[in-house]
């Protein structure tokens, strides 16, 4: 799955990227701001991760449209010990919401190993656009938190497929022609969401047998709701 990494200019982006995908990290920067992108691998529950990061500064717009074609989920970062980045933040969350129109998001509130870091309630409260957006407070200096943020978007992204993955499990169907009458879809439209599906790693499948099985982490992660 691919998940974009964005947000205002110096809000902590590359360095979440860092802490999220440890050695698996390439970064183009410009004294100390990124001037190209940041990419990363993580991985969870067995499900690999793509992290995209993007520029941060206003003037990288045509970038920012670059690296974010094709996300399955947003982690917008804010800086929340500096509210005078709300506006900036307001500007880049304008453009991703064109770019990305209904691609599930989580706000990730850093630097909250400071003093001045506001809290998830007044950042809700002073970045009202971002309305019923879930906020993860996070520090990249004490890691805090940052275990929740991708379990909780790859969350969101499955359940965003859920009742399609639910109906391929739920069939107990491994066959394509099985799955097909099961689901009242044509085979070729089976075919085309298992080869969307296992591009995420979120199905296996042999197409040399026709069979394919939801992985097991997306089972866990439906099991839960
Ligand atoms: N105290 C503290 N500092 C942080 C945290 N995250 C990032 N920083 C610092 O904030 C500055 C900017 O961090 P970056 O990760 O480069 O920010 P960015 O969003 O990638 O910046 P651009 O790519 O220029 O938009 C650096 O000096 C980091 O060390 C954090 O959680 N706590
Ligand atoms: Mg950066």
């Amino acid at each position: 799955m691919k998940v974009l990494v964005t947000g205002p200019h110096l809000s902590g982006k590359s360095a979440l990227i860092q802490t999220l995908a440890k050695d698996n990290v390439i970064n183009i920067q410009a004294n100390g701001t990124t001037v190209g992108l940041d990419h990363g691998v993580a991985e969870v529950f067995g499900i690999p991760i793509r992290l995209f990061g993007t520029p941060g500064l206003a003037r990288f717009k045509v970038l920012r449209r670059i690296i974010s074609e094709g996300a399955d989920g947003i982690l917008f970062v804010v800086d929340a010990s500096n509210p005078d980045s709300d506006a900036e933040a307001r500007y880049i969350w304008t453009e991703i919401s064109d770019l990305l129109p209904n691609v599930p998001c989580i706000v990730a509130a850093s630097k909250q190993d400071l003093r001045a870091a506001r809290t998830p309630e007044r950042i809700r409260h002073d970045l009202s656009f971002m309305v019923g957006v879930p906020v993860i407070p996070i520090s990249n200096k004490t890691e805090y938190n940052i275990d929740k943020l991708l379990p909780a978007m790859a969350m969101l992204i499955i359940y965003e497929w859920s009742p399609i993955l639910r109906a391929f499990g739920a069939t107990g169907k491994t066959n394509f022609p099985d799955l097909a009458k099961s689901l009242h879809i044509s085979e070729s439209q089976v075919r085309n969401y298992l080869r969307w599906f296992e591009l995420r790693k979120l199905v296996q499948v042999d197409w040399d047998r026709k069979t394919a099985h939801v992985a097991p982490g997306v089972t866990r992660i439906l099991a839960q709701r």
